[in-house]
Parts: structure tokens; C-alpha cells; sequence
């Protein structure tokens, strides 16, 4: 384990949180206090790249100019209205993202995991009203090593002990398939009572698992053929991180109900959404679904401009020409600590294989001593995952601070 003493007001804040916190999180010893395009600060005034860009959410990079003015200026006139009242944006905005995504309607909700909740309720309600499934009988099939966050129904489906052991008892009506096993979600579907697969075209939290090519289009064509609707978490995968707008673009396919989040508000605020057609958006009416902050004026003119910057500034494919650049040069470090290197776009992972368990961890703080910020998860990975805005002299930078990093477990 590497040890360093802490500056005095890192560690303060350190203490802080120790104290007056839940310990719901082991995050490295770094305290920031400022964030600009791809670069945070620390309370000491250290710059560091950011190689997380807060889990996909600040996709357009930190404190995006355009962003900030659309946050400031709704912020003056309106932020809530709550939906017992219209508001002058919400409508403008479900127009916007729509036409933007190509879905008949929205439903706006606040965070990821709220995401999928309506997303599963929309799927439930069309299996009751539309397909005919017996009430109370729907089922939706997801994916081994999911992640779709930590409500009771998220962690309902998880396969992590970490995400559920010990918060039974679960949400039933659910069912596992191994990732990137079609036969398996064949198989899955003979129950006339499946009324969707929900699935993340790319598994985040899993570590980045990428499935064959054909896996979407294959999903694509299965559930159409056993009426069975295709829910897509492109919370983490969409807005352009894994080099096109959506991550099941790359194969041309079109979810029935498409969820997303982070980058929605690129990083200023929880927004989600849900998007799909009226023959499964209609079958909700008033009162049986919504949130208090779900849709306010302030929420719908970030993401405006949140994915307005996105198109304008061409961040897709940014990303999938920056992420090229990445794994290139860390493939060309030929470390012999990495044995793995993966990703699409600037959704990336390495896998760090030593002998100490702590590896990844050590070199995570190596990384924060040469000046760039990664996280890793289930032990042996790190994700590396920058703003879409990152430049080819940057990349070049970044993978030299690797390198240098990289020595710590020579
Ligand atoms: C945490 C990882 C990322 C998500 C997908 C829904 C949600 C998430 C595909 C829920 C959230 C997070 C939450 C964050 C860690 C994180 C994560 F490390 F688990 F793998 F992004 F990579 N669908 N992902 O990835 O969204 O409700 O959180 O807004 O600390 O739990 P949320």
C-alpha cells in the first residue's frame, strides 16, 4: 500500500467526510474544488486531467461555457414549477429531444437509476394493456453484471453481491441472461410472459465489456420477433462517450425505449429521460407516474444546451478519433502490467494484472501524483474515460503520465 502524507487542507476535507459521512464510498485522497473543460483542481492547485469525467456525466467537459450560461440564465426566471403548473421550457424541450433522438415522446425524470424505474413501468403497463400479459405476471429479463443503480429494483436485478447482499428481500418479476448470449435470450423469451430486455450495449460498471458485433442487431431482431420490447440503458453509453450519439448506433439498431441520463446535463444537475413511441408512452395517464423535479424549466434548458454542445461541437466523433489515439498509444507502452486493453469511442479499460492485489489502487495514486485522475473498480480495472473534448496533444500527454505512472509497479 502506498503511503503519502496529505497536505493539511486535504487532509481537513478527508477528515470531514470521515466523520460526518456515510462510508458508502472509498474515493482516492484527492479534495477538488475546481473543474475547467477537461482539468480539475484540487484545494491545493494541483491540475490533473480527469480520466472519469463523473462517470460519463460531464461528457462536454467541466463547467461547459454554453452550459453554465443556460444554468445561470433559466436560473434567474424559473427553476421549478413542479408538474401541477406548465412551464414555459418543458415543452420546447420535449420537442428538442425528440426531434433529436427520434422518438414520438419523452418522459423526464432526475437520475439514472429513476430512468430505468419508468422504463420498467412503461414496459410493464404496455405488457398489461398492449401485449395482454396476465396482470401481475410481467417480466423483464436484463443482463448478468448489469449495473442500473441502487434502488430496491435496481439492485433486484444485480448480479454484484456488493450492489444487493443483504437489502432482500428483491423486486420479483425478474430474470437474468448472460450478456452477449443470444441463444441464452432466446431461450429466455419462450415465456409468453416476458414483456422486455433491458440492456446496456455497453457494460459500464462490469468493467467495459463490449459484446460481438451483432449482438444488438441480433437483440434487435429478437425482440421484435417475440413482441418483446427492447429497453437500451444508454445512460453511461449515450451522448456520444463511445464515439456516435448512442452506442446502438454503431450497429444502426433502435431501441423501443430508450434511457438516458448523466451527460444530459453534463454534470450540473441530475436529468434523465425516457424516450420512446406513443404505443407504450400512452399507456401511462395522469397521476400514475412522475417526480417532483422531473421536467423543471431549469432542467429542460441545461439539456438543451447540454446536447446542443454535443452536436455543435461534433464530441462523437471526437471521441471515437481521441479514443483510437488512446488505446494505440497505451498498446504501444507494451506494459507488461496491462493485459488488457478495451473500449469504444473514449469509453475505455484497462485490466492491470501483478501480484499485489493492491496494483490498480497504487497505480491510481501514482496517476493522481503525475496529474491525472482515474478510478479503479472491481480491482483490477481502471477505467480510462476523459470529457469528449480531450485533443490528440492532450492524449499524447495523458498516456505519457501512464507511462511514467506505470513504473510504481515495476
Ligand atoms: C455510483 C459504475 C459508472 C449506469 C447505467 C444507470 C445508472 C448508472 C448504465 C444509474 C450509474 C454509476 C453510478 C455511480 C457509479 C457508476 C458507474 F462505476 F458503477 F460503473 F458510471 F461507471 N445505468 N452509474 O452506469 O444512474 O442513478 O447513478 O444517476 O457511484 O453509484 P444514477
Amino acid at each position: 500500500m502506498l503511503t503519502q502524507a496529505l497536505n493539511e487542507r486535504t487532509a481537513y476535507y478527508l477528515q470531514l467526510e470521515e466523520q460526518f459521512g456515510a462510508h458508502n464510498y472509498h474515493p482516492l485522497p484527492v479534495v477538488l474544488e475546481k473543474g475547467e473543460g477537461v482539468f480539475l483542481y484540487d484545494v491545493e492547485g494541483k491540475r490533473y486531467y480527469d480520466f472519469l469525467s463523473g462517470y460519463s456525466a460531464v461528457n462536454q467537459g467541466h463547467c461547459h461555457p454554453q452550459i453554465i450560461a443556460a444554468l445561470i440564465e433559466q436560473s434567474r426566471k424559473l427553476t421549478l414549477t413542479s408538474r401541477a403548473f406548465h412551464n414555459n421550457l418543458l415543452g420546447e424541450y420535449s420537442k428538442f429531444i425528440t426531434h433529436y433522438f427520434g422518438y414520438d415522446k419523452v418522459l423526464p425524470m432526475n437520475t439514472g437509476v429513476e430512468g430505468g424505474e419508468t422504463a420498467i413501468k412503461l414496459a410493464r403497463r404496455w405488457a398489461y394493456d398492449k401485449k395482454g400479459i396476465p396482470t401481475n405476471e410481467a417480466k423483464i429479463i436484463f443482463a448478468e453484471g448489469n449495473f442500473w443503480g441502487r434502488t430496491l429494483a435496481a439492485i433486484s436485478s444485480s448480479t454484484d453481491p456488493s450492489s444487493y447482499k443483504g437489502f432482500g428481500p428483491y423486486m420479483p418479476g425478474f430474470g437474468l441472461v448472460p450478456y452477449n448470449n443470444i441463444a441464452a435470450l432466446e431461450a429466455a423469451l419462450q415465456d409468453t410472459n416476458v414483456a422486455a430486455f433491458m440492456v446496456e450495449p455497453i457494460q459500464g460498471e462490469a468493467g467495459v465489456v463490449i459484446p460481438d458485433e451483432g449482438y444488438l442487431t441480433a437483440v434487435r431482431n429478437l425482440c421484435t420477433e417475440y413482441n418483446v420490447l427492447f429497453i437500451a440503458d444508454e445512460i453511461q453509453t449515450g451522448l456520444a462517450r463511445t464515439g456516435k450519439m448512442l452506442a446502438c448506433d454503431h450497429e444502426n439498431v433502435r431501441p423501443d425505449i430508450l434511457i438516458l441520463g448523466k451527460a444530459l446535463s453534463g454534470g450540473t444537475m441530475p436529468v434523465s429521460a425516457v424516450l420512446c413511441d406513443d404505443d407504450i408512452m400512452m399507456n401511462i395517464k395522469p397521476g400514475e407516474h412522475g417526480s417532483t423535479y422531473g421536467g423543471n424549466p431549469l432542467a429542460c434548458a441545461v439539456a438543451i444546451a447540454a446536447l446542443t454542445a454535443l452536436k455543435d461541437e461534433q464530441m462523437a466523433d471526437n471521441a471515437e478519433a481521441m479514443g483510437k489515439l488512446l488505446r494505440e498509444g497505451l498498446a504501444k507502452l507494451d506494459s507488461p502490467f496491462i493485459t488488457t486493453i478495451r473500449g469504444k469511442g473514449l469509453l475505455n479499460a484497462i485490466v492491470i494484472k501483478h501480484g499485489n492485489p493492491e496494483a490498480s489502487w497504487d497505480l491510481c495514486l501514482a496517476l493522481k501524483e503525475h496529474g491525472l485522475l482515474a478510478k479503479p473498480t472491481h480491482g483490477d480495472k481502471i477505467r480510462f474515460a476523459p470529457p469528449l473534448i480531450i485533443n490528440e496533444e492532450q492524449i499524447d500527454e495523458c498516456v505519457g503520465i501512464i507511462h511514467q505512472s506505470l513504473k510504481i509497479l515495476e
